[in-house]
């Protein structure tokens, strides 16, 4: 299991993130973030891996992320992360974090962020034994713009044309409970739930 997910809420123009922290407050979208990188069969637990400025954007009061193995990446061994070793881990790539990955208790590996952990896993090329990303969960932010975004994500579709975008029953599907379809709204902000897929 070196295949991981992407899950990531982006603009039209792909920005992500501002001051530290997410551009926008969606709970709904949240929930559906919590939900996916949570579900997993009876005994097992899904693997969250995300860089160090991700874990500390995190609010400290929801992290580790709970229910999953929180794995954040830095070249700085001694960062402290101020969490049980049970339930984060401090790991120095990508790599030795994939290496995480044991079947028997390990469900699915998600790659929450932020830009830098996005970019380097993107560029990773497909291949079944080394870790490589496989498929994006992303929502789409439509509206507003929110044009003061300072980080960005990678704009992957036009970097492989082998992105393509899945059904909204194959979403659903893979997810394992109801998403919504089409243009959501909340708090003024509208968005849609997106998956896609690089075979
Ligand atoms: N992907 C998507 N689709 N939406 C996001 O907001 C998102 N955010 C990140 C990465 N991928 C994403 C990184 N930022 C929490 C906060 C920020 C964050 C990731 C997670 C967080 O507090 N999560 C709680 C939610 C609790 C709630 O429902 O309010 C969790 O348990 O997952």
């Amino acid at each position: 299991m070196s295949r991981f997910t992407i899950i990531v809420a982006a603009t039209k123009s792909h920005g992500i993130g501002l001051n530290g922290r997410l551009p926008w407050r969606l709970p709904k979208e949240l929930k559906y973030f919590s939900d996916a990188t949570t579900a997993a069969p009876e005994g097992q637990q899904n693997l969250v891996i995300m860089g160090r400025k991700c874990w500390e954007s995190i609010p400290k009061k929801h992290r580790p992320l709970p229910k999953r193995l929180n794995v954040v990446v830095s070249r700085n061994q001694s960062y402290d992360l101020g969490a049980s070793p049970d339930t984060a881990v401090l790991k120095d790539s990508l790599k030795s974090a994939s290496a995480l990955m044991d079947p028997s208790h390990l469900h699915r590996g998600f790659i929450i962020g932020g830009s830098t952990l996005y970019e380097e896993s993107l560029g990773l090329p497909l291949s079944p034994t080394e870790p490589c990303v496989d498929r994006v969960l992303l929502t789409r932010i439509l509206s507003p713009a929110f044009d003061d975004c300072d980080v960005f994500m990678t704009d992957f579709v036009k970097d492989d044309p082998r992105w393509t975008r899945a059904a909204h029953a194959e979403l659903k599907e893979w997810v394992g409970f109801e998403v919504p379809e089409g243009v959501q709204e909340e708090n003024g902000v509208t968005y849609e739930f997106q998956m896609w897929v690089r075979k």
